[in-house]
């Protein structure tokens, strides 16, 4: 039994144009037109595969196929259809597009599991629009909560509560796309895996580990504005010359670890005149560990770093939390399964950890969570000349087929 390659190549090409930003890239936040638009065609792909298509109370797109036993607990496969701005045309839509082929392959071979089998692709995986994540597989695991919703904003100030509404989605229901702990088997993930381990392991498909949890801080610095002329360099409170000197913290702190990693990727000066001391700045910082302890001991030697550069200079440092995800570890059921399948294609497929944050972290806590990676080039991810190619597309979609085969019956 093997997916239509074919189809699922020009699928995950076809995609691109949606959203296609003109740099090679693709920009699809949540709750947007794009996003819509991305829905409808896949909602198309799913009936086309004989599932049963609905969207739910936090806007996840489903499609649901039935097993022999109806009460069975449902095995939830899939991943995410937003973007990162100027993203690639994989992180996350392989996933989706690879799990709708896996159940098309069962329906063509005429094989019916005994559980059913729901493929899921998540509302807003990236966080690329809120700088708050996952809220998707947040509202299945029933964790979406109304401080969630109504504090983080988008860059016009519209909160997800807001961008939920004006798509048609009505937060106050939001905990009915909540699912029972005992009404799921456990979920499964195809991703690419945005790192070179693949690549340099000659190997097209990975079996995941762990998820190490990413941790989002908003650092805000409060100093002086002031003329750029006429106010002289000492005593000066300037906001952007004691964010410098955090940011070599941020990379010392990082680099002294094994796994850790510390990126800042956002960062706004205020009011940000060529001939003004910048008064404010803003700052975000995306810190990664899969080991939690790890990571909170880097922030904490971050943090009191920050507050002692701030205190000499005079600045005032204010540090919110974004979000704060643990790292997971994968189901070791899971990881055999795939194994097994992995050997059935004559592949010898490696463990390994992701650096990634995804939705499995969410509800790992109440169901068991597996992963494949499908090899990366360059392992570059984020960025408009991610690529996985055509044949380990396939071979990594065969890989989740023969998983979903074994878990689901
Ligand atoms: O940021 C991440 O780790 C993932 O791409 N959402
Ligand atoms: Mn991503
Ligand atoms: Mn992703
Ligand atoms: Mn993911």
């Amino acid at each position: 039994m093997n997916v239509n390659a074919d189809r699922l190549w020009q699928r995950i090409q076809g995609l691109h144009e949606i959203g296609a930003t003109g740099e090679g890239g693709v920009t699809r936040f949540s709750f947007t037109a794009e996003e819509r638009t991305v829905k409808d065609i896949v909602s198309g792909f799913m009936r086309d595969a004989g599932l049963v298509v609905h969207e739910d109370a936090v806007g996840n797109l489903i499609g649901r196929r039935e097993g022999l036993n109806p009460g069975a607990k449902v095995v939830l496969v899939g991943s995410h259809l937003d973007s990162v701005p100027n993203g690639g045309d994989f992180d996350g839509p392989l996933g989706v597009l690879a799990a709708i082929e896996a159940v098309a392959a069962l329906e063509a071979a005429g094989i019916r599991t005994k559980h059913p089998i729901e493929v899921v692709a998540f509302t807003d995986e990236e966080g690329a629009r809120f700088r708050f994540g996952m809220i998707g597989s947040r509202g299945i695991a029933g964790i979406l909560s109304d401080a969630d919703v109504d504090t983080h904003r988008d860059g016009n100030g519209i909160t997800i509560r807001e961008a939920m509404q004006a798509a048609g989605f009505d937060a106050s229901g939001m905990s009915s796309a909540a699912r029972e702990r005992d009404a799921v088997k456990g979920y499964i993930e195809l991703h690419i895996e945005q790192g070179k381990v693949l690549e340099q392991a000659l190997q097209p498909v990975g079996i995941v580990s762990g998820i190490a949890g990413p941790l989002w801080l908003k650092f805000t610095l409060h100093g002086d504005a002031g003329h750029a002329g006429t106010t002289p360099m000492k005593g000066r409170r300037d906001a952007l010359s004691a964010t410098a000197e955090i940011l070599l913290v941020i990379e010392q702190e990082a680099g002294l670890m094994k796994r850790t990693v510390g990126t800042v990727g956002q960062l706004q000066v205020h009011p940000g005149g060529v001939n003004i001391i910048p008064g404010r700045v803003e700052f975000t910082l995306d810190l990664r560990d899969v080991d939690v302890t790890v990571r909170d001991e880097v922030e904490q030697k971050i943090i009191t770093k920050a507050q002692t550069i701030c205190e000499e200079r005079g600045i005032l440092l204010q540090v919110d939390t974004l979000q704060r995800v643990a790292p997971v570890t994968c189901d070791e059921q899971l990881q055999g399964l795939m194994k097994e399948a992995a050997t059935e294609f004559g592949l010898d497929a490696p463990i390994v950890v992701s650096g990634a944050g995804h939705d499995g972290m969410q509800f790992a806590d109440k169901w068991p969570v597996g992963m494949l990676f499908a090899r990366s080039k360059n392992g570059v991810s984020h960025h408009p000349d991610e690529y996985t190619s055509k044949e380990d597309c396939a071979l990594a979609a065969n890989v989740l087929l023969g998983t979903i085969f074994r878990f689901a019956n």
